[in-house]
C-alpha cells in the first residue's frame, strides 16, 4: 500500500502516509485516536459511516462545515456539501448527525454520515478522514468506548453484538433483554449476595467460638444453598439457549427415494440436494442452516439436514451414508420420517427401517418426547384405495404412535406450512424460555458459571468458616466475566475483537 500510493504522490503525502502507518501500528482498544468505520456496506443506496472521538467538530469544519455553532442544532440530521481537505474537490452531497459527547453511543463525539452508496464517494471521504488524523476501527471498537466510557457494561455490549447476529425472533429477544440490564441485574444481585456471604464468613471467624447464630456457619451454608440453585438453573439454561443461538438440529431421515432430498429443497427454497429417481441417491448427510417462521410470527433457526435412506445396503459406500444418517438422528433434537405411500417396496420395507432407526436411538422415547414428526410425501399422486390405507399401515406395522402426523407434496407445497407451523412451534417449546427468562447463550458465560459452582459446592461441605469464606471469594472471582468485573485487558481485549468492525 505504501509503495502504491508513493508512486503517484507528492512528497507530503508521503509523510502523510507514514503519518497513517504510525497510527496503523499502534491501534489498540486503549488508544483516544479518533476512529471511524462503516456501519452498513458500500454499494447501497446511502452507506452510513460514523466516526468517534474527543471534539470532533473542528474535524466537521475541516470537512467544509461552515454553520455558526449557535444555530447549529445537534442530533438533526443536517445536510453537508463535503470537501475534501486533501484535494480540496466536493466528496458529497450528504447528510450527518453530530453527537456531542457524553450523549452518544462512545460517551464521545460521534459523527455519522450518511452518504451516496458509491465506493468512489466512500473511499474519499476515508481518505479525507485518514488525513484528519483518524483511523479504521478495530472490531467492537465503538461498543469497547461504550463500555470505557460508562454508557454500557460489558453484558450489554456483548448483546449489542448479539443483536446484530441474532438469526430469529428468539434470540432478538434474549439480545433486547440482556440490554435492558435484565441479565445483569440478576446477576449483580447474585454477586451482591455472595460478597455479603463472603463477608459474614470472614467476620464469623472471629466469632465462632460466641455462637452468634447470624453468621453460624450452617446458616451461611443455607444462604450459599439458595444462591447455588440459582446459579444451576441459570447453568441448566445453556442447552436451550444453543437452541436458540445456534439453532435446533432436525434431522430428515426415511427409506430410500421416499422424497427426502425433495422436501429439503422445497423448505430451502433452492435446488440443493440432488434428487432422482434412483433409489440411493443420497450418499452423505447435507447440512444448511435456515430461518423458519411459524404462523404465530416467532421464528426459529434450524440446522437441517439431509440424509441417505436407510435400508440394508451392500455397496460400500452407501453402507457408510446410512451409518452417517443414523448418526444424524442420534445427535438430532427433531426428526422427520419421511414415507411414500404410494410406493409397495416402501410399505415392505418399513418395518425394517424402523427397525434399523431403533437399533441407534431410542424411537419410542424420541416419540412419547414428541420430536418425531411421520411426514408422507407425495399427496399430489392419486391415491387408490388400497394405497390410502397405506398411510396407516406405516403406523399400525411398527406401533409407534407418531405425535404428528403431516401429509405433504413437495411438488406443488401443499401440506409443507403444516410442518414449518409443527417443527416450529415444537422447536420453541424445547427452548423453553418464558418471558424475561435468564438465559445463557455464550459458551464463555457457561464455563464461568460452572466454575463458581464448584467453588461454591465446596463452600457448602466445608467445615471452616475461613475455608467458606475462601470458596465464595473464588467464587465471586470466577462470576466476574459474566458481571464484568475485574477483567483483565487480554480478556477484555478478545471480547471485543470477536464484534464486527463498525459497532
Ligand atoms: N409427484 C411427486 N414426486 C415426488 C415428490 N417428492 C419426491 N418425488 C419424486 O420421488 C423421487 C425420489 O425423490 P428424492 O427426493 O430424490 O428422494 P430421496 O428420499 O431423497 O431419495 P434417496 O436420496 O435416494 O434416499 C424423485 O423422482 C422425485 O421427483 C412429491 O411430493 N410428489
Ligand atoms: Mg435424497
Amino acid at each position: 500500500m505504501r509503495s502504491q500510493v508513493s508512486r503517484n504522490s507528492s512528497t507530503s503525502i508521503e509523510s502523510l502516509i507514514d503519518r497513517w502507518w504510525k497510527l496503523s501500528q499502534r491501534s489498540s482498544y486503549f488508544s483516544n485516536d479518533r476512529i471511524y468505520a462503516l456501519a452498513s456496506p458500500v454499494g447501497g443506496a446511502i452507506c452510513v459511516l460514523r466516526v468517534s472521538g474527543d471534539e470532533l467538530i473542528p474535524l466537521l469544519k475541516s470537512l467544509g462545515f461552515s454553520a455558526s455553532l449557535e444555530t447549529f442544532n445537534p442530533k438533526t440530521l443536517c445536510r453537508l456539501k463535503i470537501i475534501s481537505p486533501v484535494t480540496q474537490l466536493p466528496i458529497d452531497d450528504a447528510m450527518f448527525s453530530y453527537f456531542q459527547g457524553p450523549k452518544s453511543y462512545t460517551g464521545e463525539d460521534v459523527i455519522e454520515f450518511f452518504l451516496h452508496g458509491s465506493s468512489a464517494v466512500v473511499s474519499e471521504l476515508i481518505e479525507a478522514l485518514r488525513y484528519l488524523g483518524c483511523r479504521q476501527a478495530l472490531a467492537g471498537e465503538f461498543s469497547f468506548r461504550a463500555v470505557r466510557n460508562g454508557k454500557l457494561t460489558i453484558t450489554q455490549a456483548q448483546a449489542v453484538a448479539e443483536l446484530i447476529s441474532a438469526k430469529n425472533t428468539e434470540a432478538v429477544s434474549v439480545a433486547i433483554e440482556k440490554l435492558e440490564g435484565t441479565q445483569q441485574a440478576f446477576l449483580v444481585e447474585i454477586a451482591e449476595e455472595l460478597r455479603n456471604l463472603a463477608a459474614f464468613g470472614e467476620l464469623s471467624i472471629d466469632f465462632s467460638d460466641q455462637d452468634v447464630e447470624e453468621v453460624s456457619l450452617p446458616r451461611l451454608q443455607k444462604r450459599l444453598e439458595a444462591l447455588l440453585r440459582k446459579l444451576e438453573r441459570l447453568q441448566g439454561s445453556f442447552s436451550r439457549g444453543q437452541l436458540i443461538q445456534d439453532g435446533v438440529k432436525l434431522a430428515i431421515l426415511g427409506l430410500p427415494n421416499a422424497g427426502k432430498s425433495s422436501f429439503f429443497n422445497y423448505i430451502l427454497g433452492e435446488d440443493r440436494s440432488i434428487v432422482s429417481t434412483q433409489a440411493g441417491t443420497t450418499r452423505d448427510v447435507i447440512r444448511e442452516t435456515l430461518t423458519l417462521k411459524g404462523s404465530l410470527g416467532k421464528s426459529v433457526t434450524l440446522r437441517i439436514q439431509d440424509t441417505a435412506g436407510v435400508r440394508g445396503a451392500t455397496d460400500e459406500v452407501e453402507k457408510i451414508g446410512v451409518a452417517r444418517s443414523i448418526k444424524a438422528a442420534i445427535e438430532a433434537d427433531l426428526l422427520l420420517i419421511v414415507t411414500d405411500p404410494t410406493d409397495e417396496e416402501s410399505r415392505r420395507e418399513w418395518p425394517n427401517f424402523i427397525q434399523a432407526l431403533s437399533a441407534g436411538i431410542n424411537l419410542q422415547g424420541r416419540v412419547a418426547e414428541g420430536r418425531v414428526f411421520l411426514v408422507h410425501t407425495k399427496k399430489d399422486l392419486q391415491l387408490n384405495e388400497s394405497e390410502s390405507t397405506a398411510r396407516n399401515l406405516f403406523i399400525d406395522q411398527t406401533r409407534v404412535s407418531f405425535s404428528k402426523v403431516i401429509e405433504v407434496s413437495s411438488l406443488s407445497g401443499e401440506g409443507v406450512s403444516q410442518v414449518v407451523d409443527s417443527v416450529v412451534l415444537r422447536s420453541l417449546e424445547l427452548m423453553g424460555r418464558e418471558q424475561g427468562e435468564i438465559i445463557l447463550t455464550r459458551l464463555d458465560h457457561l464455563q464461568a458459571v460452572s466454575e463458581t459452582i464448584s467453588h461454591l459446592s465446596r463452600g457448602l461441605k466445608t467445615r471452616t468458616e475461613d475455608l467458606f469464606a475462601a470458596d465464595v471469594r473464588q467464587g465471586l472471582v470466577s462470576l466476574g466475566p459474566v458481571i464484568g468485573d475485574t477483567l483483565p485487558d487480554d480478556i477484555l481485549g478478545k471480547i471485543f475483537s470477536e464484534f464486527c468492525i463498525g459497532k
